[in-house]
Order: structure tokens, then sequence, then C-alpha cells
């Protein structure tokens, strides 16, 4: 073998290692439950290292919140700081998307189709949107100043894998009174499985408009 072969050779099984050195290699799987032992959908679970630093951020990524049949989707949108997020509308009509948010401020006048333009999203919290035109339009975007973070499935469970150690976990949902919270060590020898049970408040949303089939905006 020339030298110059075992030089590349040696430079991808050390890239290699490094990727396996950078995975992450624990995990925490937990089940979220309302009072009544149902699953809590759409809750963001995110860690948040007490020992270590959080990784910096990679290139920004970019997310779409569609306004689709009068309703965005999807509901709940977790995102890291720095994320792009754009808001196309696939509907026949127009929709006015805004927010009145302190971590994010923006107003997208009347528009229709895909020509709305990406907003970024650089401080951490809780981005609550809405439509001027109908009341019961509502998403969320949760900004995150960590990369660990994932949304609750139908069945209650959110999967994080992240390296081990000590972590906060928070646990945000809309009908939370206020963000929970508590300290979890992950560990590399296997997943780490909790469930926890969560108070919420009545869905404060509006209800939406009844189709009125008159003339104006729906
Ligand atoms: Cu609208």
């Amino acid at each position: 073998m020339r030298p110059s072969t075992l030089a590349r050779r040696l430079a991808v099984i050390l890239a290699a290692l490094a990727v396996a050195a950078s995975l992450p290699a624990a995990e925490l799987v937990l089940t979220l439950t309302d009072a009544a032992s149902a699953p809590v959908v759409d809750a963001v679970v995110s860690l948040h290292p007490l020992d270590a630093p959080v990784p910096a951020p990679g290139p920004a990524a970019e997310v779409e919140v569609v306004q689709s049949d009068g309703e965005f989707q999807p509901l709940v949108t977790p995102i890291r700081v720095g994320t792009r997020v754009r808001f196309p509308n696939a509907d026949s009509i127009q929709h006015h998307v805004y927010s009145l948010s302190p971590a994010k401020r923006f107003d997208i006048p009347l528009h229709g189709g895909a020509s709305a333009p990406a907003e970024e999203f650089p401080l951490p919290g809780v981005v609550s949107v809405g439509c001027n035109i109908h009341d019961w339009m509502r998403a969320y975007v949760v900004v995150l100043d960590t990369p660990w973070f994932a949304l609750s499935s139908d069945a209650g469970l959110s999967r994080l894998e992240a390296p081990a150690g000590r972590y906060r976990v928070e646990i945000w949902h809309y009908r939370l009174a206020k963000p929970d919270a508590y300290e979890v060590t992950l560990a590399e020898s296997e997943p780490l499985a909790a469930a926890r049970a969560l108070v919420l408040r009545r869905d404060r949303r509006p209800a939406r408009a009844p189709e009125s089939g008159g003339g104006g905006y729906r």
C-alpha cells in the first residue's frame, strides 16, 4: 500500500471515530399523562445540561408552519434558536400571520401562496402565532437554546438522545400554567424510562367560527 493511500485510509478511520465520539450516548424516554391518565400530545420536552456547555448551533435550519384548511399545521413547532420559519399559505383564502410574543414579534400582512418570507427566531421563548382574520387560528413556535428536544406523540411519548450527564428536563405545553421542570442523570448503560403527570388547564384557544357561506373572509 502506498503511503498516501494509507494516510487517506487512516484519515477516514479517524473521521469515523470522531463522528462516533460525538454521537448521543444516552437516552430519555418520557411518557406524559394528564390528571385523567390520558396521554399529553404536543408537549415540548427539552434537555438542558447542568455540567456541560450547550454545543454551538450548526448552520441555521428552516422549517415550515403551513396555513391549511383554516388552521396552522402543525400546532406546535419546537426549534433551536436561530432557526428560520416559513409560513406558506396552502388555502385559497388569504391569511394575516402575526405574533406579539416578546421572544419574536412579527407581522406578515394578508398573503396567499408560498410567498411569505422566512422569519428568524433569535431568542429563546414561546412564540404564540395567530391570524388577524381568523381568531381561532393558533400555532406555537417554541424556541429553545438546546439541541436536545422532542414533541410528545399521540401516545404522550418523547424520546431524547443526548450525551450522558446531568440535565434539567423542561416540559412545555400550551395548557400548562407554567413549564414543568426537574433534574435527571442520563447514563450510557440503558435508556432512562420515566413518566410524568401534568396538570393541564382548560384549552383557552378561541373556538372556530361556524362555516358561514356568506361573503367576506371566512
Ligand atoms: Cu387566517
